[in-house]
């Protein structure tokens, strides 16, 4: 068993590695974004001092399924900033999603929808409570976001979902956001 804190820690550690900076590991991921698992087990062992089991609980316990780990390779699941293509189909979405964010980026967004930022694609969720727990990691108060994305599909726009279940589109205009009555 790893202790919560360092449980978060080297997933911290894995997901920065593996969506912003392989560099910190020494790590060169391939184009859709897998590394040798072998290889990044060193790196993350030498550094928190865990073993190879310790690393495959922290894997499997993340809540969220951060990380994909099949034959022998590892990589994260969405939410990259370096240059990968993760090679996702575009699928139909659910008519519905959410977005949760601050309130203070409301006039912004309100002025030029939702964009990726820093990120491959604005993440969205089927699940208002995830879209809370999103926007609630940000200070101050938050606002949900009520995409209509059957509108936006319809209009061919193209939405993927990533292994773990988030929803992702290259951006969402302003008409088809609007302001959910779960915003407090
Ligand atoms: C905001 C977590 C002003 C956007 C979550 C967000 C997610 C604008 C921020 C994942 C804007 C970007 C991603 C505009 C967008 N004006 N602000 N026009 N357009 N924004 O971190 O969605 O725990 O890149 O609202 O579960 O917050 O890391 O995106 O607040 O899936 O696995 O710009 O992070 O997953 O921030 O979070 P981010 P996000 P993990």
């Amino acid at each position: 068993m790893v202790e919560a804190k360092l449980e978060t820690e080297v997933s911290k550690f894995m997901s920065y590695v593996l969506r912003h900076a392989p560099d910190a590991a020494g790590l060169t991921l391939d184009v859709e974004g897998w590394v040798s698992f072998d290889a990044l087990e060193k790196a993350v062992a030498s550094k928190y001092g865990v073993s190879r089991a310790d690393i495959l609980e922290i894997i499997e316990n993340s809540p969220k399924k951060r990380f994909a780990l099949v034959d022998d390779r590892i990589r994260a699941n969405q939410g990259h900033s370096v240059g990968v293509d993760l090679a996702l189909k575009a699928v139909q979405p659910p008519d519905v999603l959410f977005h949760g964010t601050s309130r203070i980026s409301w006039s912004s967004i309100e002025r030029e929808g939702l964009k990726k930022m820093e990120r491959h694609h604005v993440h969205l969720s089927t699940d208002i409570e995830i879209a809370k727990t999103v926007a609630t990691r940000r200070k101050g108060d938050y606002i949900i976001l009520r995409v209509d994305a059957a509108a936006m599909f319809s209009k061919g726009h193209s939405f993927f979902v990533s292994d773990n279940g988030v929803w992702l589109a290259e951006s969402v205009p302003v008409q088809y956001l609007s302001l959910d009555a779960g915003t407090p």
